[in-house]
């Protein structure tokens, strides 16, 4: 059944570390072998053997509307014929860019990048060259990409490989990192009057997408807010993963609370490799080169990658009966995958936003990584491997969220929720 994958696995081993791109998706956590992907279209991804499954990764978020959506392929196809890559600077550059700060609340300008590593660190110096303070506080299991200072306390791949410290992120680093658990308000005001004038920002997932699905208890994201005010400190939302995908103008509209430098990322470029930065002028106007903090890349605002996310982008923002149909669909799929829980007698917990959610099974709510991480993580790649069988791709990890698509029909989500009936049934 894969043994196409299998031994694509085997050559990519010889001349990619751990056979893989990016560590996730070496099934690490899940065990077996990573499905080695061919095309994919609409709901449906299809693997080197021929196996289709229904997609509730999306590329981790940006296939919002299906895989292969025709308009971002004509386009993309159209601008290719105008050239890759210009290293100079487009009017689409500026349409992309009067687009989102006309969708996203509290922002005026945005700065493109090439992926959210490239947008966390880019609002991170931002935010130390704006306050001139050095110290940074993020939460455990909320991932920020892989620049050393966020690779503390990480989750996402980092939380799914079980690594405590990573080799190669200097002390000197590390130490200005600061961390807190998710939800825990207590413990990031205790942390603000440790270090009293020294922390230059709060970044935080609004909703956190890489230890599972956590949704922000009331009050959290309002007292960083306010904490925030009262002590001069940049609050960064990481909307990588919400950005446009919870809302138009992502979990700061849904939520309605500011931020004051937002992050996103794939989505922009509707799955190309694009990340941004974005907030106030009077903060974003220290960037180079109208500021000193520097930052830049000659394929910054390349013009695929803003071809393709303009068009995405543009049909997220004229149709906002787009989330409507998303909250539907994951409702549906919630109610589904807790009745073939339920029937058969596992505990879970299912946490959802929008169209991110996640299963854990644990007989308690899922708050934050500590959480996250005693719950029934053997059961997890059990089902992992189950719904994988019959023709259902899930995250390849309990510490990440799975993300819906608006291409999935009702068929596809009760195929999924049938899948997850079989699935309990043979492995419980
Ligand atoms: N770090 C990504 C999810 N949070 C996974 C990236 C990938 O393997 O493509």
């Amino acid at each position: 059944m894969y043994s196409k994958s299998e031994m694509l696995f085997g050559r990519a081993k010889q001349v990619i570390p751990g056979g893989v791109n990016s560590p996730v998706r070496a099934f690490k956590s899940v065990g077996g072998i990573p499905v080695f992907m061919e095309r994919a279209k609409g709901a449906y991804m299809y693997d080197a053997d021929g196996n289709q499954y229904i997609d509730y990764i999306n590329s981790w978020g940006p296939m919002i509307l299906g895989h292969a959506y025709e308009p971002v392929v004509k386009a993309i196809q159209e601008y290719a014929t105008y050239s890759t890559s210009f290293g100079a600077p487009t009017e689409l550059e500026i349409k992309i860019a009067e687009l989102i700060v006309g969708m996203v609340p509290n922002i005026e300008m945005i700065r493109m990048v090439n992926s959210g590593t490239e947008a966390c660190m880019t609002a991170i110096r931002l935010a130390r060259g704006y306050t001139g303070r050095n110290k940074f506080i993020k939460f455990e299991g909320c991932y920020h990409g892989h620049a050393d200072a966020f690779l503390v306390s990480a989750g996402s791949g980092v939380a799914t490989l079980g690594i405590q410290s990573v080799p190669g992120v200097t002390a000197t680093v590390a130490q200005d990192t600061l961390t807190a658990p998710y939800n825990n308000l207590p413990a990031v005001e205790q942390l603000v009057a440790e270090n009293p004038d020294e922390i230059a920002a709060i970044i935080v997932e609004p909703v956190a997408g890489n230890m599972g699905c956590i949704l922000p208890q009331p009050g959290f994201l309002e007292g960083l807010r306010q904490l925030c005010d009262a002590n001069n400190i940049l609050l960064i939302f990481d909307e990588v993963m919400t950005g446009f995908r919870l809302a138009r103008g992502g979990a700061q509209e849904i939520l309605g609370i500011r931020a004051d430098l937002v992050t996103f990322g794939k989505i922009i470029g509707a799955g190309m490799p694009v990340g941004a930065v974005a907030g106030p002028k009077e903060i974003m106007e220290h960037l180079a080169p109208a500021g000193k903090v520097y930052q830049a890349g000659t394929l910054s605002g390349n013009p695929i990658a803003m071809i393709a996310g303009y068009t995405l982008l543009q049909t997220l923002n004229d149709n906002p009966i787009i989330y409507q149909q998303l909250q539907e669909k994951s409702d549906y799929l919630v109610k589904g995958l807790k009745e073939a829980f339920g029937s058969a007698g596992v505990v879970y917990s299912i946490n959802q936003m929008g169209s991110m959610l996640s299963a854990h099974f644990a007989e308690y709510p899922i708050v934050d990584f500590s959480s996250a991480s005693g719950a029934n993580n053997e059961l997890f790649k059990r089902f992992f491997h189950a719904m994988l069988e019959r023709g259902v791709y899930l995250p390849p990890s309990a510490f990440e969220s799975w993300f819906m698509s608006n291409a999935l029909t009702t068929e596809d989500l009760d195929a999924t929720i049938a899948a997850a009936k079989a699935a309990m049934n043979a492995i419980k």
